[in-house]
């Protein structure tokens, strides 16, 4: 390889003589054009400031083809020298034909290694360049296989990537349900604590199980989906006391002291009494133990009459007669509620009068799940339309009076909630209820 300047006063005259001189030669093919720049040079003492544009090219050196000369060159030289055409006969002596001979040979030795020299030179520049492709070859192929092993790292990053995120995702899912799994025991055993019935525990965690783990995992958000179900499987029903839909004959049935007959004085209060309507107070003693001496009482501090009965005849007939009162406020004395024969009786008696009774069963919120549905099935005979509930103020636990009107799909009328009269009484509210039952 060779390399050679060109000069000219501009860029492009630098690069026309390069190509003048490479057609001139004929090598165009082996020229080739590295780089054109400009210099500053001084003329005239260094009193003329000029630039010069000097283009540098390569010149690829040529490998002489082998053609029928070079050949003939390479041949033994004593052969190449008797083929010579020049005839060493020539010469005017044998010392003169010898030495001319001589001559000769020196001749087409000094031709010989000057055409060695230079295939030297070119094949010096040619094993150059080979171990420079060599080089570059091998250079090419490191940097593939670099880029290849690179590939297949960035590969298994991010297949190992997508795999741990989907084992961590699995996990997460495993986890959860565990955790909403736990949740459910945990509010069964919630439940259970509050006196809830085992049915409709059973009910409120089936209804759970249909909700998104998302739900389950989190207590709270399963505490307001139990309210949730419980409120809209519980009855309700509208009550006003300044105007009470439901009639003027109330009578309240239920277990024996349970809290009859100062809850009814508690009504008469707030419904009669705070109206000032006139009102009469009736207490059947089917058991002839006599009527509770207490509503004797009320009714005279309440200055309304009061009646105790313990025949049918007595019973019709007091219904039938009208003594002016607004409310008639009926008391039932019992002994157990195991006894059915009395319950049955009274359900005749009710049925046969002509008029409509306002029946509400009267239970404590202290009792047991197992005894509210008893007292509710043994008490069923009489068609009673609400519950009542006493005694809220002796217990924490709602549940067993939530799951008996739950189960038996029976709207909650009032609660007492202590022994005052006629203060400790309330309209019920059951989302308070709920609420205080699932605390
Ligand atoms: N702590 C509490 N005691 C009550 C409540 N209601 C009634 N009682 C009491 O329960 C007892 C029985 O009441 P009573 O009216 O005679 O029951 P009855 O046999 O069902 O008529 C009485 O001592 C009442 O004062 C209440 O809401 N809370
Ligand atoms: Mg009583």
């Amino acid at each position: 390889m060779e390399y050679r300047n060109y000069e000219g006063r501009t860029r492009k005259e630098a690069i026309d003589r390069m190509f003048a001189e490479a057609i001139r030669e004929n090598r165009l093919n082996e020229t080739q054009l590295l780089r054109v720049t400009s210099k500053e040079v001084r003329r005239w003492f260094g009193l003329k400031k000029d630039v010069v544009w000097v283009a540098v090219a390569s010149i690829q050196t040529k490998a002489p083809r082998k053609t029928v000369a070079t050949c003939r060159d390479e041949m033994p030289l004593f052969s190449q020298a008797s083929s010579s055409p020049e005839p060493v006969m020539a010469a005017a002596s044998p010392k003169q034909a010898k030495n001319a001979v001589k001559e000769q040979a020196l001749q087409v030795i000094a031709e010989k290694s000057a055409t060695v020299m230079k295939n030297v030179s070119v094949s010096s520049a040619e094993s150059e360049l080979v171990s420079k492709v060599n080089k570059l070859e091998m250079e090419i192929s490191s940097l593939q296989n670099f880029i290849k092993q690179e590939l297949s790292c960035i590969r298994e990053g991010l297949v190992n990537h997508h795999l741990s995120e989907e084992y961590e995702k699995e996990n997460e899912i495993v986890r959860d349900a565990e955790i909403a799994k736990n949740h459910l025991l945990w509010i069964e055993d919630f439940l259970g604590e509050r006196d809830f019935d085992a049915k409709v525990i059973a009910d409120i965690l089936e209804y759970l199980k249909t909700l998104k783990t998302e739900v389950l995992i989190d207590k709270n958000q399963i505490l307001l989906e139990v309210k949730r179900f419980l409120l809209s499987h519980l009855k309700s029903q509208p009550i006003s006391l300044e105007n009470y839909p439901y009639g003027n004959n109330i009578l309240f049935v239920g277990p024996t002291g349970v809290g009859k007959t100062v809850t009814l004085v508690k009504l008469a209060a707030h419904l009669a009494a705070m109206r000032q309507k006139k009102m009469r107070f009736i207490s059947i003693d089917r058991y002839k133990v006599g009527a509770d001496p207490q509503l004797a009482k009320y009714a005279e501090i309440l200055r309304s009459p009061f009646y105790e009965i313990k025949t049918r005849e007595d019973f019709f007939k007091l219904i039938k007669q009208n003594d002016g009162s607004h409310f008639t406020f009926i008391d039932t004395a019992g002994k157990s509620p195991r006894d059915t024969i009395p319950l049955k009786e009274l359900s005749e008696w009710l049925s046969q009068c002509d008029v409509p009774f306002d029946i509400h069963l009267v239970v404590s919120a202290t009792t047991k799940p197992r005894d509210l549905a008893f007292v509710v099935e043994n008490y069923s005979c009489l068609n009673f339309r609400h519950v009542l509930a006493t005694k809220l103020d002796e217990t924490v636990c709602y549940g067993s009076l939530l799951s008996m009107l739950y189960r038996y799909q029976l709207p909650l009328s009032f609660i007492t909630n202590g022994q005052e009269v006629p203060q400790d009484f309330e309209i019920a509210n059951i989302e308070n209820l709920v609420n205080q039952a699932l605390k």
